[in-house]
């Protein structure tokens, strides 16, 4: 039985809006895992853990894109990172932190605080008139929570903006010339670098942190190389 993917629906022209999707998807186009894409706001209903993504495969059902990951690796022997050091599994590793754990959230700021009105829209459109504004209230409510309850959201503006504007300045310094984020060949680090860049640099969210990475040329020639290898399709 194929594998099943369960996230959201794809908008704006990139693989997915929401990070965490789009890495356990490019994980699976980078090892070359067949899949089925079951794309839909209506399976976080179904999400063990309340969020997406999650998968079922062989008979289990897994969520949490890094515990899927795991899970696959583990069950399916991908030889991905094998060559690796242990210097750079220790690197990617706080790689992986600083972009789910950290700059995750200045993104969620820009998009559920500074950038509402227009995700709004975007993200609850589909939903019937008399349940978009309660729905997109709700889950408002809950974001401004788990931003001030995670920390970041009780600093100012020009603060936060300061402290994902360091993360970007990070990774570009850390891509360096590389073609991938450890080097020559792909491995488990980019399935989150590319979804993390391409939701900043490639989202029609005009916001500051988009135009200061749009000033490291490594940054857009790492993403246009990650698109052509693993999404030719779009
Ligand atoms: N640690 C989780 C994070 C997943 C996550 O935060 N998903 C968000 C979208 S980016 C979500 O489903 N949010 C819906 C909600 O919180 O209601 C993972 O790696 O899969």
């Amino acid at each position: 039985m194929t594998l099943k993917l369960y996230q959201f629906e794809p908008c704006w022209g990139i693989p997915n809006a929401s990070p965490f999707c789009m890495k356990l998807e490019t994980y699976l186009r980078i090892t070359g895992r067949d899949f089925e894409n079951c794309t839909g706001n209506q399976y976080l209903q179904k999400a063990p853990k309340d969020k997406l993504p999650f998968i079922e495969d062989q008979g289990k059902t897994i969520a949490d894109s890094s515990l899927i990951i795991e899970y696959l690796k583990t069950t399916y022997n991908d030889p991905l990172d094998q060559h690796l050091s242990a210097y750079d599994r220790g690197a990617a590793k706080g790689m992986q932190r600083l972009f789910e754990d950290h700059l995750y959230w200045v993104v969620l700021y820009i998009r559920w605080v500074e950038y509402w009105p227009q995700i709004k829209n975007l993200y609850f459109n589909d939903l019937p008139p008399v349940l978009r504004n309660v729905i997109a209230t709700v889950a408002r409510r809950r974001t401004l929570a788990n931003l001030n309850g995670q920390g970041i959201g009780r600093h100012s503006r020009d603060e936060i903006y300061d402290m994902g504007k360091r993360d970007v300045e990070a990774i570009a310094h850390f891509l360096s010339a590389k073609p991938y984020a450890l080097g020559d060949q792909p491995t488990t680090l980019d399935a989150t670098a590319y979804p993390f860049l391409v939701n900043i640099l490639d989202v029609p969210i005009e916001s500051d942190l988009k135009a200061y990475a749009q000033g490291f040329e490594n940054l857009r020639a790492y993403c246009d190389r990650m698109k052509s290898q693993f999404y030719p399709d779009l």
